[in-house]
């Protein structure tokens, strides 16, 4: 065991990749085990590695930790990402538990039946514009600081600087009004360790295209 981290998953985005953002945005190096086919997660199933049978699943510090909002909760926590105490965490919770909701939305498009798709992106953007990007542009607006909680970096900023580059993917120009999000996404991305992840060749996965979504069926449905 090398100590480092080790993550259980597809090679794609999916669930997993919030995770792999906390672990760059903290520095931590990890290892990644890829499941190609569907044998690949009856093993785990198999020799007990699976809480509830299902991944992400990461070994880390002698656990097998499930469930994605688990794993972030542990990593947060264990690398000072959740706040001075608890009421900046309660803050924060509320600011990641938004953003698991968008990127539910943006995570999903891929997987929408081609008649219902252009509803579906209509519908994303407009959360993202109208519902959530709003919350955080007042936030910062609010306080004038440069994290969107406590003055530090904490795992809201990460997942929001995630979730903006999700949706610019979608609409390249989704931050045409929002200065003060357009100046936190250069903020948060020069941060060492988050503008290391950037950098092609890092361990961030690209967009989900259908055909990864195919292999992922295969794996996945029963
Ligand atoms: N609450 C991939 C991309 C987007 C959304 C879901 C799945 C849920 C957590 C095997 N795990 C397609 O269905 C793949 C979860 C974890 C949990 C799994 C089974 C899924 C996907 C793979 N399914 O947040 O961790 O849905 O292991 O037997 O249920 S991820």
């Amino acid at each position: 065991m090398s100590g480092k981290p080790k993550l259980h998953y597809f090679n794609g985005r999916g669930r997993m990749e919030p995770i792999r953002w906390l672990l760059a945005a903290a520095g931590v190096e990890f290892e990644e085990s890829y499941l190609e086919k569907k044998e690949d997660l009856t093993k785990l199933q198999k020799d007990g590695s699976l809480l509830f049978q299902q991944v992400p699943m990461v070994e880390i510090d002698g656990m097998k930790l499930v469930q994605t909002r688990a794993i972030a909760n542990y990593i947060a926590t264990k690398y000072n990402l959740y706040g001075k105490d608890l009421k900046e965490r309660a803050l924060i919770d509320m600011y990641v538990e938004g953003l698991f909701d968008l990127n539910e939305l943006l995570m999903m498009h891929v997987v929408q039946p081609a008649d219902q798709k252009q509803q579906h992106f209509a519908n994303m953007m407009d959360k993202a514009e109208n519902r959530y990007f709003p919350v955080f542009e007042k936030v910062l607006k609010d306080h004038g600081k440069d994290f969107l909680v406590g003055n530090q970096l904490s795992r809201a900023d990460v997942q929001l600087l995630e979730i903006i580059l999700m949706a610019e993917e979608y609409k390249p120009d989704i931050l045409a009004k929002f200065p003060l999000l357009q100046s936190f996404k250069a903020r948060i991305s020069n941060i060492p360790t988050i503008k290391k992840f950037l950098q092609p060749g890092s361990q961030r996965k690209p967009p989900t295209r259908e055909e990864d979504i195919a292999k992922a069926i295969k794996i996945f449905r029963s």
